[in-house]
């Protein structure tokens, strides 16, 4: 594998390039009309713009983008995250072209990203999921007895959903037609499919995911889990590794069905599977993605492995170099998602020049980062800036570093998720590790940062007026 394209933009494209370079593999960049100055064009061997600045029009662009890739003499295409890394006839078109995408094969892609198929899939092994239908629901009386047997409140979900979307939760069988009908309508509109299934609904859950890592060779292995709880309407905000609730034995115990869950696709690649975590630490599989993800620098931090090497290794048909028992747990890291949104504000987007724009630097640090000073933030794609991710020899170390780590990243012109994070960082439940998804929910508001934000401006102008006086003091000195 000499060249490889990556379909994407910002810091993940920027990451893959990275490992790329090491591994002394060129780079093609793909970009839209909007990104022509960004940085990870300038990182890469070569570039080429796909279109204008809509994704729909250039990132999204599958047909352009294997066709760049050929005329470029490309091997392989690294999706990155988003776009078109779970597009399953991209993955598929790659391989008609003689291209390897460098994740699974199509067939596992598609099976995965319906819930139901891949409820379906894992049916025949021991995967704990939980209790509800494994088929569409379209009689709506029926339906109605299988709620009322499993109990209410359930959940409707959609089969083709994913990220919240088309999710109603059903307190009571009065409510249940119309809720149903809310679901299918939501569903049809964000993905052309209709079809809703229900599950019990567990209230006050913990996403734990595993991430797992499989050859071409049928060697399958888990890489332990991320907990990913904190999170605001479905968008992920800070991630860590490892979680603070699991045993040894659950580990283990959710690392093996994580590991079967690969197996019932014949996975290839990175993969991550989700699983809910209740109360009572039952966990119940509830999807898998089918890409790297966003959050996977803290697995990496935790295992002290690259997971985009691997990738490319598995990719160019070569054996895992790790066995699960050669695999443990060292220190802790935590990551905090920098959105380009005011949390002041509602967290709405937050477009315009990045006036400052230093990031803090030290042991223990690492930021993946995919913009630079001076630049234009665009309002077209995600709005993620950057990831701060911290590591530590244990979970406090790596939240205090992530406090002093915020502090020192400097941000103008734009408003940005920072403050929020500081937040985070410093309330009880996070600091105690009891919380669970509903957490940005129940303790947060705009005004805590307001008032976060005028105890700290009241401590600096102490300060201030402190070193004022001693300097005073130090001027009136009479000189000898
Ligand atoms: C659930 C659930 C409770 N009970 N399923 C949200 C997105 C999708 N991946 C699955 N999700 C959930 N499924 C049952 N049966 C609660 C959620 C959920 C959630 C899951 C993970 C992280 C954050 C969440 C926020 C709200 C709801």
């Amino acid at each position: 594998m000499k060249k490889i394209l990556v379909a994407n933009r910002g810091e993940i494209a920027i990451r893959v390039m990275k490992t790329a370079k090491k591994m002394g593999i060129k780079t093609v960049a793909i970009f839209s009309k909007a990104d022509r100055n960004a940085p990870h064009v300038k990182m890469a061997d070569e570039a080429v713009c796909v279109g204008e600045a809509p994704s729909n029009q250039s990132y999204l662009l599958g047909d352009k983008i294997i066709e760049v890739a050929k005329n470029l003499q490309v091997d392989a295409i690294h999706p990155g995250y988003g776009f078109l890394s779970e597009n399953a006839d991209f993955a598929e078109k790659c391989e008609a072209n003689n291209i390897i995408f460098i994740g699974p094969k199509s067939k596992a892609i598609r099976m995965m990203g319906n819930k139901l198929a891949a409820k379906d899939a894992v049916k025949e092994y021991d995967i704990p999921m939980v209790p509800g239908v494994d088929e569409a629901i379209t009689d709506v009386e029926k339906a109605k007895i299988i709620a009322a047997e499993i109990g209410f409140p359930i959940l409707i979900k959609a089969a083709a959903g994913g990220g919240g979307k088309g999710m109603r939760v059903v307190e009571s069988e009065a409510d249940f037609e119309f809720q149903m009908n809310r679901a299918i309508g939501e569903a049809t509109s964000a993905f052309g499919d209709g079809s809703v299934f229900i599950e019990k609904y567990v209230s006050s859950p913990r996403h734990i995911e595993i991430q797992v890592m499989a050859d071409a060779h049928g060697n399958i292995i888990h890489l332990f889990e991320r907990e990913c709880s904190i999170q605001r309407r479905h968008q992920k905000v800070v991630e860590e590794a490892p979680s603070s609730v699991l045993t040894p034995e659950l580990r283990e115990k959710m690392g093996e069905a994580a590991v079967l869950v690969a197996k019932s696709c014949a996975y290839l690649g990175a993969g991550t599977v989700e699983f809910l975590l209740d109360e009572n630490l039952n966990f119940y599989f509830l999807e898998m993605n089918t890409r790297l993800q966003v959050e996977h620098p803290v697995t990496e931090l935790i295992t002290g492995l690259d997971l985009v090497e691997m990738q490319i290794q598995i990719a160019r048909g070569e054996v895992l170099k790790v066995k699960q028992e050669d695999l443990h747990i060292k220190g802790h890291a935590v990551e905090l998602r920098i959105y380009a949104e005011d949390p002041l504000n509602d967290f709405l987007p937050s477009v315009g020049n990045l006036e400052k724009y230093q990031l803090p630097v030290g042991e223990g640090i690492r930021v993946d980062n995919g913009y630079e000073e001076g630049m234009d933030i665009p309002i077209y794609y995600d709005p993620m800036l950057a990831k701060l991710i911290t590591y530590g020899k244990n979970r406090e170390e790596a939240i205090q570093l992530m406090i002093e780590a915020i502090a020192k990243y400097e941000v103008k012109g734009i408003q940005t998720t920072l403050p929020f994070g500081a937040f985070v960082m410093q309330h009880q439940a996070f600091q105690s590790g009891n919380f669970d998804t509903h957490f940005v929910k129940k303790y947060f508001s705009a005004k805590i940062i307001h008032a976060q934000q005028k105890q700290e401006a009241e401590v600096a102008a102490l300060i201030a007026l402190q070193q004022y006086l001693k300097d005073q003091k130090t001027l009136r000195l009479p000189k000898i």
